[in-house]
C-alpha cells in the first residue's frame, strides 16, 4: 500500500485529496492544528478510529512553523508522497497578517523541504506536492500558463511565489522530486465561507428562505477562472504519478467575475441580487489580482487531466447543498429554536 501524507488535510482541498487516496488505497497521514474547538469536521466522513482494524486515516498534531514536530510526523508516517496544501490561504486577510502569512506558507514550504533534504539523504525519497497558485501570476497578462512570470499583488501571493522557487531550487540542488501545482481558483460545497463564491452561496440561499436580507461585498469586477475542487486533487496526484518532476498550470480556461458568478447563483434562487447585495470598502484588497485566465493545456496534454464540471454544475451544486442547510436552519427557526446566525458577522464575513 502506498502512503501519503497531506498537510491541510482539514481544508477543503484536503479533505477532497484524503477522500480521492483512500478511494486509491493509500494509507493516509494528515497533519492536524491543534485548536480548542473540534476542525476536523471536513474528515468526519471518513476517518474512523485508529484502533479498529482496517483503519488507513491517521492524524497527528502539527503546525508548518514547527519544524521538528514536522519532522516527527515525517519519520511516523513513511509517505511515499507529501502534498503540502498547509497554508493562510486567505488573500485579503494576509494583508492584516502578512509576516504570519510568509511564514505559513513560505517559510512553512522551506521547513517542509529542509525536512524531506534530511530525510532523503538516508535514503528515503518522498515525491512532494506544493501548492502553488495562480494568485502568483497577479497582474501578468492573461491567459497565465506555466511559462508565464509572476506578479503577484498581495502577501499571500508573493509568500507564494517564494515557496515556488524554494521548490524549485530543492528539485535542482538536491534531484528532489517536487512538483509545482499552479491551480487556479477551485471551490465546492466545502469551500470555506469567507471565500466570495461560497459567502455568495450560503448568502442567497439565506436569502431565499428569509433568513438574511442583505450581503456585503466587494470588488465584483474582478475574474477568476473557477473550477471544481474534486476534479482538482486528480491532477495533484497525477504530477506525482510522473516519471519526473516539473510544474503544472491546473485550470478551466474559463473565467467569470464575481457578479456573472451572482447572475448565476440568483438565477438558481430566483433572486435579483441588485436588491440585496451592497458594496462594504472592507472587503477590497489593497491591491487586486484583476484577471485570472488559465491555459491548462500542457496538464491537459501530458498528464491527461480534464475538469469534469462546469462552471454552472459548480454554481448549481453550491447552491443546492447550502440551500438544504439554509432549509434546516428555517425549520428549525421556525419551530421556536434559537440558531446561531453564520457567517455573518465581523470578521468571519472577510
Ligand atoms: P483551506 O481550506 O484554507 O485549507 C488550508 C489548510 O491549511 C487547513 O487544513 C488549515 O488548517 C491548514 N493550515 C493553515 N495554517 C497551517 C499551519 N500553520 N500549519 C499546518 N496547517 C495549517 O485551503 P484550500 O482551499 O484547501 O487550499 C489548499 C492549498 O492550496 C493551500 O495551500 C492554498 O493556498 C492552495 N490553493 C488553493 C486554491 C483554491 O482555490 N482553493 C487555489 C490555489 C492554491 P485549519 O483547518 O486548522 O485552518
Ligand atoms: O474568493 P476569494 O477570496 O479568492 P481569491 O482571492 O481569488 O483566492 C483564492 O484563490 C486563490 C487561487 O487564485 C488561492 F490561491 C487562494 O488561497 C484562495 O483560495 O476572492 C475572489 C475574488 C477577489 O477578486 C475578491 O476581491 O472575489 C473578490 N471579492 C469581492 N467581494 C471578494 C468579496 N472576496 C471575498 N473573499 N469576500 C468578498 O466579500
Amino acid at each position: 500500500m502506498k502512503r501519503a501524507l497531506i498537510s491541510g488535510i482539514t481544508g477543503q482541498d484536503g479533505s477532497f485529496l484524503a477522500e480521492f487516496l483512500l478511494a486509491k488505497g493509500y494509507v493516509v497521514h494528515g497533519i492536524v492544528r491543534r485548536a480548542s474547538t473540534f476542525n476536523t469536521e471536513r474528515l468526519d466522513s471518513i476517518y474512523s478510529d485508529p484502533h479498529e482494524s482496517g483503519a488507513r486515516l491517521f492524524l497527528h498534531y502539527g503546525d508548518v512553523t514547527d519544524g521538528a514536530g514536522f519532522r516527527r510526523v515525517l519519520e511516523k508516517a513513511q509517505p511515499d508522497e507529501l502534498y503540502n496544501l498547509a497554508a493562510q490561504s486567505h488573500v485579503r486577510v494576509s494583508f492584516d497578517q502578512a509576516e504570519y502569512t510568509a511564514d505559513v506558507v513560505a517559510t512553512g514550504t522551506l521547513r517542509i523541504l529542509e525536512a524531506v533534504r534530511d530525510y532523503a539523504a538516508v535514503g528515503k525519497s518522498i515525491r512532494v506536492y506544493q501548492a502553488g497558485s495562480s494568485e502568483m501570476y497577479g497582474a501578468a497578462k492573461p491567459p497565465q500558463s506555466e511559462s508565464t512570470p509572476f506578479y503577484p499583488r498581495s502577501p499571500y501571493a508573493a509568500s507564494k511565489v517564494a515557496a515556488y522557487w524554494y521548490a524549485v531550487n530543492y528539485r535542482e540542488a538536491y534531484g528532489l522530486f517536487v512538483s509545482n501545482g499552479i491551480l487556479f481558483n477551485h471551490e465546492s460545497p466545502r469551500r470555506g465561507e469567507t471565500f466570495v463564491t461560497r459567502k455568495i452561496t450560503r448568502a442567497l440561499t439565506r436569502i431565499q428562505c428569509g433568513l438574511q436580507e442583505k450581503l456585503y461585498l466587494g470588488n465584483l469586477d474582478a475574474k477568476r477562472d473557477w473550477g471544481y475542487a474534486g476534479d482538482y486533487v486528480e491532477a495533484m496526484w497525477l504530477m506525482l504519478q510522473q516519471p519526473s518532476a516539473d510544474d503544472w498550470v491546473v485550470a478551466t480556461g474559463e473565467s467569470h467575475s464575481v457578479r456573472e458568478f451572482l447572475d448565476v447563483a440568483a438565477g438558481y434562487c430566483g433572486l435579483d441580487w441588485k436588491k440585496h447585495v451592497e458594496e462594504d470598502p472592507r472587503y477590497f484588497r489593497p491591491t487586486e489580482a484583476d484577471f485570472l485566465l488559465g491555459d491548462a493545456s500542457k496538464a491537459r496534454s501530458k498528464l491527461g487531466w480534464a475538469p469534469r464540471i462546469s462552471f454552472d454544475g459548480l454554481v448549481r451544486m453550491m447552491i443546492e447543498h447550502d440551500r438544504d442547510l439554509a432549509c434546516q436552519e428555517q425549520t428549525l427557526t421556525a419551530a421556536g429554536h434559537k440558531v446561531v446566525r453564520r457567517g455573518i458577522s465581523h470578521p468571519r464575513t472577510l
